[in-house]
């Protein structure tokens, strides 16, 4: 058996079944050894988006991704997708094709650990014949245990070499997934864990602030019981959007996408406990959601993130779920109202989402204004869907103003904020979750960056509709800079048939100027959706959005 074959073997022994990448030669055999082996493979037409698809299926399904790229040129390409999900901890292991040894001339040959580190992901190698099978097993482990993306470097020579066979008897490192896939999360220790019921205990207002951490854990049953015990309202990050879907104290993402009650609420907050959320930048408007006074508790199973953003007064190390477990079954002989009544109940129901916050229509039957855009999809579309969102100044129309139905409803790749990710995204998203509708929210320039995947989507037959937030700009920059009267001829553009480009991938598509040409949709939504949908949508663009100003002030 040759290396590229065992390692397929190692890693299908954890149950890796699917594969995401784009073949070259470097990557030919390793890509087909894991087919051989049942695992599908999904062709990306561009690095970038094999890796952003790969990271979309991993935070959607749960799993540890699989990424397979040919060396040098193929790993470099897919560098900013592999950048956003090292920077997001999305478990991933990256198998990338290196060269040979350094007797070899290699025009391919590049610094790839050293790639791999600067970037934030762990680099790791199949050193030889010998150690390939353990090479490889420690490399799945080091991305499902510890949440890391990780590249396996797996140079040409040892790829091709024959792989002594396991010693006779010998256990078969690998474990199979799921078990294998949970770090053993540590349980905080007792004394915090009082003093988190006592903190509890006298809040008046307290407020949950949920993160991927909570997510990932499937924290929400406990974090909830804990918020009933002592009258929390519950906000999440806005990776972790939509976990607290259908409690009636659920007031969507706290940060630059909180609407204004949310935003009241959370500022008004006495004690704020954030679990397995960063409470970074975004999520705290740059601390301006912590009211002044206000108690911060953080409970994460990493140390470091205690304090990293903001101050914490009290640090609690350990795993969202258990740790919110233990403290409600403390305060259950003691609850609290806390922050709860039934008027705000009632407040909260009626003036919490987005879109029943009174707004002007700019629409002038030329241009439609984007929050009626957002809303009119949001009526139209079916509940059960995915939503995948791109960078830009666009980017908070579809996030605050699309439902989802949970946290798995909505994927969010911008942890670096890269521009281009979302079709990819979103394509990843959707194969991770098949009965739901995938929807790309793209600005223009998003869409033509990451345009290549397009093909991918039509190749698939996925059910996507892909929404283009057209103002024919850089609008994040135009609206940024526009007001300190500087040139914006380097961020405008002439107008774009995207609808046009969008036929000629195969997609069905339409150019939508006010919400009746979204008759269009209604007629793909009723049809047989074996093909993707383009709306581009010409938006007004006459003000620049907050949440990016928000984004801006840390640059
Ligand atoms: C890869 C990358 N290049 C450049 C940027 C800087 N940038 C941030 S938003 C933005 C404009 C994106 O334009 P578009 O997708 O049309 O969305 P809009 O801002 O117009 O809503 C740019 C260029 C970035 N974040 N990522």
């Amino acid at each position: 058996m040759l290396v590229a074959e065992a390692v397929a073997d190692a890693l299908c022994a954890f149950g890796v079944d699917t594969v995401f990448g784009l073949v070259g030669s470097g990557n030919f055999h390793v890509t087909n050894a894991l087919t051989a082996r049942g695992a599908s493979f999904i062709a990306a037409r561009h690095e970038c988006g094999a890796a952003a698809m790969a990271d979309a299926w991993a935070r959607t399904s749960g799993r540890t991704g699989l990424l397979s790229l040919h060396q040098g040129p193929g790993f470099t390409n897919a560098l900013t997708g592999i950048t956003e999900a090292a920077k997001s901890r999305t478990p991933l292991v990256v198998l990338a094709a290196d060269v040979a040894g350094p007797e070899v001339r290699s025009n391919f040959r590049i610094g790839m650990d050293a790639l791999a580190t600067a970037v934030g992901a762990v680099p790791e190698r199949i050193h030889s014949p010998r150690s390939a099978r353990t090479d490889a097993v420690r490399a799945f482990r080091t991305a499902s245990r510890e949440r890391r993306t990780v590249v396996l470097a797996m140079p040409l020579d040892v790829q091709h070499a024959e792989c002594p066979p396991p010693a006779p008897g010998a256990p078969t490192p690998a474990t199979p997934a799921p078990a294998d896939e949970v770090l053993a999360a540590p349980t905080a220790a007792a004394d915090a864990v009082h003093a988190l019921a006592d903190t509890l205990r006298r809040a008046h207002r307290p407020v949950f602030i949920a993160g991927r951490g909570a997510r990932v854990c499937l924290a929400r049953a406990e974090i909830e019981r804990l918020g009933d015990a002592c009258g929390a309202l519950l906000a999440t990050s806005a990776a972790a959007k939509g976990l607290f879907r259908g409690s009636p104290w659920d007031l969507d993402v706290s940060g630059g996408f909180a609407s204004p009650l949310a935003a009241e609420l959370i500022a008004g907050a006495d004690v704020i406990v954030s679990w397995g959320c960063g409470l970074n930048t975004w999520t705290t408007r740059h601390g301006a959601l912590l009211g002044a006074g206000a108690a911060v508790v953080q409970v994460d199973l990493d140390t470091a993130a205690i304090g990293r953003h903001v101050p914490a007064d009290l640090g609690v190390v350990g795993d969202a779920r258990q740790t919110a477990r233990a403290v409600a079954d403390e305060l259950a002989s003691d609850a609290t109202p806390g922050y709860r009544s039934a008027e705000l109940r009632d407040r909260i129901a009626a003036e919490v989402r987005w879109r029943d916050v009174p707004f002007k229509d700019e629409g002038d039957g030329d241009r439609i204004d984007p929050r009626a855009l957002s809303i009119a999809l949001d009526d139209m579309l079916p509940a059960e869907r995915v939503v995948a969102v791109d960078s830009g100044n666009f980017m908070g129309f579809p996030s605050m103003y699309l439902n989802v139905p949970d946290a798995d409803g909505f994927c969010f790749t911008q942890g670096y904020q890269s521009v281009g990710l979302g079709l990819a995204t979103a394509i990843g998203a959707a194969i991770a979750s098949p009965a739901r509708l995938p929807v790309a929210a793209l600005g223009d320039g998003g869409a033509l960056m990451g345009i290549s995947e397009m093909e991918t989507a039509v190749r698939l037959g996925l059910p996507l509709v892909v929404v283009v937030y057209d103002d024919e700009a850089y609008g994040a920059e135009v609206h940024h800079f526009g007001p300190g009267g500087h040139p914006l001829h380097t961020v405008r553009f002439p107008p774009t048939d995207i609808a046009a480009i969008g036929r000629g991938f195969g997609c069905d598509a339409v150019a939508v100027r006010g919400t009746k040409d979204l008759s269009a949709l209604t007629r793909w939504l009723d049809g047989r959706r074996d093909r993707p949908i383009v709306i581009d949508a010409k938006i007004t663009a006459e003000h620049g959005s907050w949440w990016l100003e928000e984004a801006f002030r840390s640059h």
